[in-house]
């Protein structure tokens, strides 16, 4: 058994500029109201609810290249960037709630300030690798793993609001896993720079356990480091996961799922992860919100050490009889 001496923090994003439609900014409250502290602090972990970050808003923010509000959202990342580069100084295991996707800039990008020689693994029926060129949408929540990319530095252009940050990830270090969605230009990305990725047909051809084996073989084998685990909820099939921006037929089971945080977690090397694209007014009804929203708390703790075989940490042996 691992000894948890470790503390867990939860930082809410409360931001929605990376996408067009509104609502995905409550996505830590109702994170939180599905009952997410609580569950950590069931898993013996101590847990520290930073609260959610205030983004300020932007009068005047024109479109660069066609990518929206890009001065907003390099802002929010800047700001997310410096929380989580101190959440993770500090000691903690760090969630980050979004939010949308464009997140992960700040949130990645943070984390490699105190691990430089971490790895990404990016839950997702999308790639989120677009460039301002190859984007159909304008939306930057389609373009931060692109920010983040040493190989693609040549690719981007110096877009007004993001200046603090320069790529600082080799795409040997990021793995992709429930990719379904990939639009052509993030197609040319994947092949050319030869990304580790595997599509949900490929978790149909070698099921998920393989495919946790090689990814965790691909990125931890050279040698142990730091885990990023960027997850976004519409991985999940939409059935599981309806009340998302983006939703994609053909995703993650609910076990697929939770086996892929299991393993995460049992490499003891998780440090950073994010969970992002939960949007409450994109439900059809109530439940479909709570059902999302609770889909997004059992990743988590299954993420954080949360097992289907029982609470390993409360009991030592069988009670006596009194
Ligand atoms: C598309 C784009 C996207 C999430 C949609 C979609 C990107 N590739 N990401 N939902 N989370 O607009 O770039
Ligand atoms: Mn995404
Ligand atoms: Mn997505
Ligand atoms: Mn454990």
């Amino acid at each position: 058994q691992q000894s948890r001496a470790q503390s867990v923090a939860v930082l809410g994003a409360p931001f929605s500029k990376g996408q067009k439609r509104r609502g995905v900014e409550h996505g830590p409250k109702v994170i939180r109201d599905a009952g997410l502290i609580e569950r950590l602090s069931n898993l013996d972990y101590s847990v520290h609810d930073f609260g959610d970050l205030n983004f300020h808003h932007l009068e005047r923010d024109e479109p660069y290249m066609d990518v929206n509000f890009p001065r907003t959202v390099g802002a929010a990342n800047k700001r997310l960037s410096g929380a989580v580069s101190s959440a993770v100084s500090a000691g903690h295991t760090l969630i980050m709630l979004g939010g949308d996707h464009s997140l992960a800039i700040g949130s990645v990008s943070g984390h490699a300030q105190q691990c430089p020689d971490l790895c990404l693994i990016w839950v997702d029926a999308h790639a989120d690798i677009n460039t301002p060129t190859t984007s159909p949408s304008g939306n930057l929540h389609g373009l931060p793993v692109a920010f983040m990319l040493k190989e693609l530095q040549d690719k981007m252009p110096d877009i007004p609001g993001f200046s603090w940050t320069k790529p600082f990830l080799n795409s040997r270090d990021l793995v992709y896993i429930g990719l379904r969605d990939v639009d052509p230009g993030e197609y040319q990305i994947l092949k050319s720079l030869g990304i580790q990725y595997f599509t949900m047909r490929d978790i149909d051809r070698l099921g998920i356990q393989r495919v946790m084996e090689v990814t965790l073989d691909h990125v931890l084998a050279r040698k142990q480091r730091p885990i990023h685990l960027s997850f976004d909820i519409d991985a999940f099939d939409p059935s599981l996961a309806p009340a998302t921006g983006t939703p994609v037929n053909g995703g993650l089971t609910y076990r697929e799922g939770i086996y892929i945080a299991e393993e995460i977690h049992n490499t003891g090397l998780l440090s950073v992860m994010d969970l992002v694209e939960v949007n409450p007014v994109l439900g059809a009804s109530p439940e479909a919100v709570e059902a999302t929203a609770s889909l997004a708390v059992d990743v988590i703790a299954s993420s954080l050490g949360q097992t289907r075989e029982g609470a390993h940490a409360s009991m030592d042996e069988i009670p006596a009889v009194k």
